[in-house]
């Protein structure tokens, strides 16, 4: 395993990359004119709580691989997390999941209104890839990058992953491949694409991408893992959103198909795998193994 740091303080070290993060979001998310509203609703979703772990992800990689990047990477991760409130804004939409308690305040829908929230959703997936484009670094990476998320976000990403949720609610036998396979395109490629944006900046080796692709994919799956488990066992004060939502729609999940014991094992197992892909690679970061503790270990 990757030395470990014994002075490490997590908490102390996610508050700190978060406020890094939400200073940049602050900065760029501020309301303006014309379409104001359109600005205060792209403001309040992104700006309403959130663990920021995306964007942490992408400082941490990038960290992991050069130290000292931040000025150029703060933006990477900001533009990250415009994209995940995209995603999150657009979860809730009537359409979708009708959800209307996001991070522990209404949804952008119920807020404003649901004209206001599909435009804000769309308005932070291109102000974030505008704020991909204009990063300072060389062109070449840029577009990669730029690659990386739109693949992340696309029909064989984030987009393709939600269709087949859709799908997938109220349907009986789904099996755990099919299930996999929706988590790695709904949840798991964003994360990766998160991770990689990081390393990709940094200089990151074919070696090391591979160490960190694994890595990701690893934190990917337990991260989802766990969020079923949490939707079944915790309540909506804590995960700041509605609960038991899994069981109202019939949706096949880890803990329904494996059983609570099994899955909660398997997340561990995946956790302690990413972390022995990055001792394989010589990428020796306390931060990212920490970070996959968290993602196990974590209450919401
Ligand atoms: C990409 C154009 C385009 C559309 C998106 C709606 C949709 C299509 C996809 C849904 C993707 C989605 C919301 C997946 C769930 C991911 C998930 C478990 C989110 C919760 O992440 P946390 O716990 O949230 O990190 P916080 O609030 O901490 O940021």
């Amino acid at each position: 395993m990757p030395t470990a740091q014994t002075n490490f303080n997590l908490e102390e070290f996610l508050a700190e990359k978060k406020i890094l993060i939400e200073n940049h979001l602050k900065a760029v998310l501020a309301p303006k004119e014309p379409a104001t509203q359109l600005w205060q609703a792209m403001e309040y979703s992104s700006l309403n709580g959130g663990k920021r772990l995306r964007g942490i992800l992408c400082l941490t990689a990038a960290d992991a691989i050069q130290m000292g990047m931040s000025s150029t990477i703060i933006p990477l991760a900001a533009a990250i997390e415009c994209i995940h409130t995209m995603s999150l804004i657009h979860d809730d939409l009537p359409c979708m999941d009708n959800d209307d308690l996001r991070r522990g305040k209404a949804t952008c829908h119920v807020k404003f209104n649901e004209e206001t929230a599909l435009l804000a959703g769309d308005a932070l997936l291109i102000e974030g890839l505008n704020l991909l484009s204009k990063v300072e670094l060389p062109s070449p990476k840029i577009v990669e990058i730029i690659q990386v998320v739109t693949s992340a976000v696309g029909a064989y990403g984030m987009t393709g992953g939600q269709m087949i949720d859709l799908e997938n609610t109220n349907k009986n036998g789904v099996t755990l491949d099919e299930l996999e396979k929706m988590h790695e395109m709904k949840t798991g490629a964003f994360l990766k694409a998160s991770v990689l944006v990081g390393a990709i900046a940094a200089g990151a080796n074919d070696s090391q991408v591979k160490a960190l692709s694994k890595y990701s994919e690893n934190i990917g799956l337990a991260f989802q893992i766990i969020d079923d488990i949490l939707d079944l066992k915790s309540d909506s004060a804590t995960l700041g959103k509605t609960v038991g939502k899994d069981e109202e729609q019939k949706k096949a999940t880890y803990p329904r198909l494996l059983g609570f014991e099994v899955a909660e094992q398997k997340a561990y197992e995946l956790v302690k795998e990413a972390k022995e892909s990055l001792q394989n690679a010589h990428i020796n970061s306390t931060q990212l193994c920490k970070i996959a503790e968290y993602i196990i270990e974590r209450n919401y």
